[in-house]
């Protein structure tokens, strides 16, 4: 750990961190403007501007480690560590692909990675991340399972019933509520009885704990005490990060039902990498043009994913038959 560290993160750690949230930013940023120019087919909803989340949970997790993500799930994919040059073929429906061209954008999944998949049914994952932490706790290997869902979607019943299972059987699980403000158009104080969604877990009998999600080190801490615990057979938690997403819900969305200069404001004040950046330069422990460094590498890197992404093949109608089933 460095001298003056915000947290105990060594400086490659914390560079690897940047790596990561810049990854997400610019992966999603190339996406708007190629889904604005209609080189992408399909629906994409992106995480822009809730990168600190994914981020600051998986730095906690190896592969053996599983998640379960939602419709917005480019930012935990990447964060988990799946292939960015496979996700960008994905998305762009190809052949080569993580579903070789065949899911999409809401249907990322690689299971070597511990990433089950992004999911298009809201509140779906909680019972398969029920299922993994029942897994992980007979394997007795101390790894943990880790759903993602909206803010919207925690109001789903297969979420509030998972959590209830999850605590009755004492599951290495934990719940992570990603709170944007917003159920596509819909406000978070419209659809949604409680002020914090962390009250709830009183109900379930486990601990809650809300963070600012658009601080990194604020999540990375509350998310590295509840992963312990879950390790360590003290069962399952409820994280609700506060969060802001930079674009609409899906790519199209004319967001309407934003106040004016919300996005400004959002952009100015909440950004979570704008945020880190302060933090880490401020401490001494990185420099401005180490953090330029990674930029460029990773520019890099997405206009290598979006070339390879353009020259591959389509699949073809032999492939509807194929990856049906999976072999065990
Ligand atoms: C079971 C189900 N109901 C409705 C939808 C349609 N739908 C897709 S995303 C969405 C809003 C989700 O909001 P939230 O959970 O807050 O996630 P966010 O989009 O804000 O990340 C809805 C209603 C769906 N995909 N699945
Ligand atoms: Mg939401």
């Amino acid at each position: 750990m460095a001298a003056n560290n915000p947290v105990p993160l060594s400086k490659d750690e914390l560079l690897h961190c940047y790596r990561r949230m810049k990854t997400i930013r610019e992966f999603e940023e190339r996406l708007h403007v190629d889904f604005g120019r209609g080189d992408i087919p399909g629906f994409v909803h992106l995480y822009a501007g809730e990168e600190a989340s994914a981020v600051g949970i998986m730095t906690h997790l190896g592969d053996g480690d599983r998640i379960a993500s939602t419709h917005r799930g480019h930012g935990h994919c990447i964060a988990k560590g799946v292939d960015v040059i496979s996700m960008m073929k994905e998305i762009y429906g190809k052949k080569g692909g993580c579903g070789n061209g065949k899911g999409g954008s809401m249907h990322i999944a690689d299971l070597s990675k511990g990433m089950m998949g992004a999911n298009g049914i809201l509140g779906a994952g909680a019972p398969l991340v029920c299922g993994a932490a029942l897994a992980a706790k007979y394997r007795k290997k101390n790894e943990v399972a880790i759903n993602f869902v909206g803010d919207g979607a925690s109001n789903q019943g297969t979420f509030l019933e998972s959590l209830n299972l999850a605590a009755v059987w004492n599951l290495p699980a934990l719940f992570v509520i990603e709170n944007n403000g917003y159920a596509e158009s819909t406000s978070r104080d419209y659809g949604t009885a409680v002020d914090s969604y962390v009250d709830r877990a009183a109900g379930f009998g486990m601990p809650g704990v809300t963070v600012d999600g658009t601080d990194f080190f604020a999540v990375y801490e509350a998310a590295g005490e509840i992963i312990r615990r879950a390790r360590e057979g003290g069962g399952p938690s409820l994280l609700e990060c506060k969060m802001v997403r930079f674009y609409g819900h899906f790519e199209g969305d004319a967001q309407t039902y934003r106040a004016s200069g919300e996005l400004d404001d959002i952009r100015a004040n909440k950004d979570c990498l704008k945020k880190f950046n302060a933090e880490v330069t401020g401490a001494g422990v990185i420099s401005a043009s180490e953090l330029s460094a990674i930029d460029d590498e990773v520019m890099t890197l997405i206009e290598e994913a979006v070339t390879q992404a353009k020259a591959a093949p389509l699949p073809t109608a032999a492939d509807l038959l194929t990856d049906v089933y999976v072999s065990y």
